[in-house]
């Protein structure tokens, strides 16, 4: 594995040599005029980011962005990781398989991390249930370290696995189980020691409790995972994401209708930094803090959470067209934690 710094990858993916048609293009945009063909966006998406575009065949985060209980599976393959069961009360019995696997991802053009996954993915699949439900998830460690998974919530001590007696040795398996409680955003990860390692290999994901009484209204929904990652093992992350691939909605921006709620699901899973955060351009929304209340708490354009913390951010796009988003720590926007939201639909001044 080459070994990059903190800055270096970013030259060997090509931002060194865009520098110039950078300075070009910044005084076109001073001007106003028109960019013509190379339109400034098309250039901003290079200028500020690597060149080329890591594969999404294993892993989409367009797709990641709008998937829980294995929704992203076919029919037929899905029932091998996901099953859920009426239950007298009306609530469900949600069956969940995750196998922890040693895997190598890329995670930005040409740069491969090797990752400790949950089912083969970074971060693992988001986890979703309605209050009151009863989950049952058999893991499985077909990885090459011992593994727990640790889920935020209500639950006994003996299903925390957090403790040295918890942990699932290679090749082992365990089974976790528990009520749905309480509503709000919550995240599971690897409790295994060291614990920092761990986590920052990829072993985390999102779990999801929904509120019964008053479900929240409807919402194009969308969890992010604010990441990093340590590609040389300096305790220092080298590249930044929001689910895991470096600028990739620089190159393929978030769609979201005009005037239709939009509901952000963000936790921090970031290791090695203090805290993270979330800057949305020209707007603000509501801030749910760790989802756990149906009134926001604040009304923000900029959020910012440490590591664990998460929050619902709900909004409406107001106006068409491509919306900057980013960590407000300006190097982990330049170290790939940026992207795009495109809205469209007809301008709605309210
Ligand atoms: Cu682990």
């Amino acid at each position: 594995m080459v070994s990059f710094t903190r800055r270096s990858w970013l030259r060997i993916a090509g931002l060194g040599s865009a520098a110039g048609a950078g300075l070009l293009s910044a005084r076109n945009l001073a001007g106003q005029e028109k960019t013509g063909p190379y339109d400034a966006i098309h250039h901003a998406a290079h200028a500020m980011g690597p060149v080329g575009r890591v594969s999404t065949d294993v892993f989409n985060p367009s797709t990641f962005l709008r998937s829980w209980n294995f929704s992203d599976l076919p029919p037929g393959r899905r029932e091998r990781f996901y099953r859920e069961t009426k239950r007298p009360d009306g609530s469900l019995l949600r069956e969940y398989e995750i196998v922890a696997i040693d895997r190598e991802i890329e995670i930005a053009p040409g740069v491969f991390f090797p990752a400790w996954t949950f089912n083969g993915q970074v971060p693992g699949p988001t986890l979703r249930a309605t209050e009151g439900d009863r989950i049952k998830v058999t893991f499985l460690n077909q990885g090459s370290h011992p593994h727990t998974i640790h889920f935020h919530g209500w639950h006994t001590p003996e299903m925390d696995g957090s403790l040295p007696e918890h942990q699932v040795m290679p090749g082992g398996t365990f089974v976790y189980e528990f009520d749905a409680e309480p509503f709000g955003m919550h995240l599971y990860h690897c409790h295994a020691v060291p614990l920092k390692r761990h986590i920052h290999k990829g072993l985390y994901g999102v779990f999801i409790v929904d509120p019964k009484d008053t479900p929240r209204p409807p919402a194009d929904e969308l969890i992010m995972v604010m990441n990093g990652f340590d590609t040389n093992f300096d305790a220092d992350n080298e590249v930044y994401a929001v689910n895991t691939v470096a600028h990739h909605h620089m190159h393929d921006p978030i769609r979201v209708e005009v005037g239709r709620l939009v509901r952000m699901y963000v936790v921090n899973l970031t290791e090695f930094d203090l805290v993270n955060s979330l800057h949305l351009h020209a707007m603000f929304f509501d801030v749910f803090r760790t989802g756990t209340s149906m009134q926001p708490t604040e009304k923000a354009d900029t959020i910012m959470l440490c590591q664990g913390e998460r929050a619902i951010l709900e909004t409406r796009f107001r106006y068409p067209g491509r919306f900057m988003f980013h960590a407000h720590q300006s190097e982990f926007a330049e170290l790939g934690w940026m992207g795009f939201f495109e809205a469209v639909g007809a301008r709605r001044d309210t």
